[in-house]
């Protein structure tokens, strides 16, 4: 299970956000005291970079318009002019707009569980079932890895609950409430299921815009870009990658032949698809333009089958944009993660 654990820089970040409210409290009690509460506001700014890192942090402070404007003045005005008051009152404000979207997150994930009684509580398994979202599917396979990579790119927590497709457990009836083609990944998270990885990743990627990656696209017509890739990974990539995967590492791997001929033909037809990546990628860093949105994930479970194969990864090697593409996207920690759950 992937969860958000508290590293060391967390846990240093918590204790100067901590003294922050500290100080700025002391600045209250002792009259508004100007010194204490301006103390009180850089360690607060530190504690909370610290906590959610420098990203996320510029983030909060850049995107919601009222938040960043409250917090900016009411900084200036505590340590800069030296009105604590009024300081104080704007960047009430601006906490009270920030936190409306980001409390479930940062409360939940962070802060709540931190506190005894509440923690303890957070960790009992009924409670925590409700809390994360379950993924029944196999780990190692394709499309449920595309939701778990989508969860660690968001930092949304998840369970996997194990489906053994060896066992056929996909194609019995409780799973077939899931997911009625008998497949892998199904997902349940609170009243709400659904099938199918490239639309739960899109649902995830929406309902969580503000967390973690952006993997949307910032605009409407960047967006519809977005969609655009995600669409040619399943109509063009992955309809002749599954195949040939089948062919070259499945077939042999159950006793059955490989389909020489059929594996021949669709090499030639990857290797036209991939032409129009190449083409793609000579003048975009990521398939979308600049950045690293759903249109990469969706291809990143597909291409780890091609690549992990010898006699198909050089049908990417040898197409320099495509493999600079594949190495930057695969250095990503949330891809090293999942190959680190997957136990590749
Ligand atoms: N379009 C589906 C495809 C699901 C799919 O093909 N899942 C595979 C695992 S990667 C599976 O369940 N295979 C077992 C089977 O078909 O019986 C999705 O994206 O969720």
């Amino acid at each position: 299970m992937a969860s958000l654990e508290m590293n060391d820089l967390k846990k240093i970040g918590l204790g100067l956000t901590g003294f922050g409210i500290f100080f700025t409290f002391l600045g209250v009690i002792f009259v508004f005291d100007k010194g204490l509460i301006a103390m009180g506001n850089i360690l607060f700014l530190a504690g909370v970079t610290l906590t959610i890192g420098i990203h996320p942090t510029i983030q909060f402070f850049t995107k919601r318009q009222s938040f960043k404007i409250s917090f900016g003045l009411g900084f200036c005005f505590s340590v800069v002019f030296g009105w604590p008051i009024f300081g104080l009152l704007l960047k009430s404000y601006g906490f009270l707009v920030l936190f409306s979207g980001f409390w479930p997150t940062l409360a939940v994930a962070v802060f709540l569980q931190r506190i005894p009684l509440l923690g303890w509580l957070f960790h009992q398994p009924y409670i925590r079932s409700k809390m994360v979202v379950k993924v029944y599917g196999q780990i190692k396979a394709a499309n449920p890895q595309r939701v778990l990579l989508c969860f660690l790119e968001k930092g949304i927590e998840f369970e996997v609950i194990h489906v053994d497709l060896d066992q056929l457990e996909q194609k019995k009836p409780e799973h077939l409430l899931r997911q009625p083609f008998g497949q892998v990944p199904a997902i349940e998270d609170g009243d709400l299921k659904l099938f199918e990885s490239r639309a739960i990743v899109r649902y995830y990627a929406t309902k969580y815009a503000d967390q973690g990656t952006d993997l949307l696209g910032k605009t409407l017509e960047e967006r519809a870009i977005v969609d655009q890739w995600v669409e040619v990974e399943n109509n063009y990539l992955y309809a002749v990658a599954l195949p040939l995967v089948i062919n070259v590492v499945f077939k042999p791997k159950f006793g059955e032949p490989c389909d020489v001929t059929l594996v021949e033909e669709l090499k030639v037809k990857f290797e036209k698809v991939l032409d129009v990546y190449e083409n793609r990628l000579a003048t975009n860093r990521y398939l979308a333009g600049d950045e690293f949105t759903l249109a990469d994930l969706t291809h990143m479970p597909g291409m780890r089958y091609i690549m992990n194969e010898v006699s198909l990864s050089g049908l990417v090697t040898s197409r320099e944009n495509v493999n600079r593409w594949w190495n930057e996207i695969s250095a990503r920690p949330a891809w090293k993660k999942l190959m680190d759950l997957s136990a590749y």
